[in-house]
């Protein structure tokens, strides 16, 4: 890497591709899991790693970004943790010649050439089928169906596509509706806490459906302690497919998950070298993923890596 040793004119360099990477945070079972896999991929694509941790927050993300800048690395990639705002700091990158690849979340610039690639899942898609999945479950209800969501990060790309996705495709029979919708920020304790909420506002409860698998494990206290049996008198549908949402499947007390695959950390490491070899990659790079029931989960968990 242009190690940054300015004393000898920045000319030393082992050859070794430096990456700075920015997560989100350790909010989710999948952000833990996308974390070991960004760590054991780098180490064994013998690319130098700059891991910073940002907590849930963007001001953090953009002092990371600047630092990564003005350190010089090779490659900069990151999860934007929400969708808007990056437009100033991906131009300081692309200034100072730092090709960046965003994984597993989108920004909204509408200035493409601010990144080389965005590799990650189809959150739209995700979202579509939970919904596809519930309105087969549901299609002879003769009544009203109440759902209630717990929707991810507010203003991120997860929380913004699976809402869209799964209110289009649960749109198709009138009866079904969303009677409550409110964000637990991807984690269990906020799951739990608006999980609490929604049962005590709302006397008629028939599905939940969580953007992510830890704020429906969170749900279920909630549900529990209500007097209430997840799964049966609930009707739960999450995202993320990790494997103590994987359990709560196979257990019988989660009903449907779309999977969200954490282990983009070899494609990452591929596309770092490609981009600072100057090679074109693909625009958009998207995760091949499943869904999964009930006895599927009892089949896929014995195998399951995270
Ligand atoms: O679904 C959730 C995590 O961005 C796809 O972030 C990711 C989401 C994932 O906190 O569990």
């Amino acid at each position: 890497a242009a190690c940054g040793n300015s004393d000898t004119g920045g000319a030393a360099d082992d050859g070794k591709i430096t990456l700075g990477f920015s997560q989100v945070g350790a909010e989710s079972g999948w952000r833990t899991a996308n974390t070991t896999s960004v760590k054991e991929a780098a180490a064994a694509a013998d690319i130098e790693l700059k891991f910073d941790d940002a907590q849930q927050k963007q001001e953090n993300q953009i002092k990371a970004i600047r630092n990564f800048i003005q350190q010089k690395v090779d490659v900069i990639a990151f999860s934007p943790v929400v969708e808007s705002g990056w437009d100033t700091v991906l131009k300081e990158a692309k200034d100072a010649d730092i090709p960046v690849i965003l994984t597993d979340r989108a920004v909204d610039s509408a200035d493409k050439s601010l990144y080389k690639t965005f590799l990650g899942s189809d959150f739209v898609k995700e979202g579509r089928l939970s919904g596809e999945w519930l309105l087969e479950q549901t299609k002879s209800a003769t009544g009203p169906v109440n759902i209630v969501e717990l929707q991810g990060t507010t203003g991120s790309a997860p929380a913004n596509d699976r809402k869209k996705g799964f209110a289009e495709a649960i749109a198709a029979n009138p009866n079904l509706s969303i009677v409550a919708s409110q964000s637990g920020d991807f984690t269990r304790a906020g799951g739990k806490q608006v999980m609490e909420q929604f049962l005590k506002a709302n006397p008629k409860i028939d599905v939940l459906f969580a953007h992510n698998d830890d704020m429906g494990l969170g749900a279920l206290e909630a549900i529990t302690a209500a007097g209430k049996v997840p799964g049966k008198d609930i009707i739960i549908i999450t995202i993320d497919a990790v494997r103590d949402g994987m359990q709560a499947l196979a257990d019988g007390k989660f009903n449907f998950i779309a999977e969200c695959s954490p282990l983009l950390g070899p494609q990452l490491m591929d596309l770092a070298k490609k981009v600072h070899a100057g090679e074109e990659v693909p625009p958009r790079i998207e995760t091949e993923e499943t869904t999964f029931t009930q006895e599927q989960a009892k089949e896929a968990l014995p195998n399951r890596k995270y």
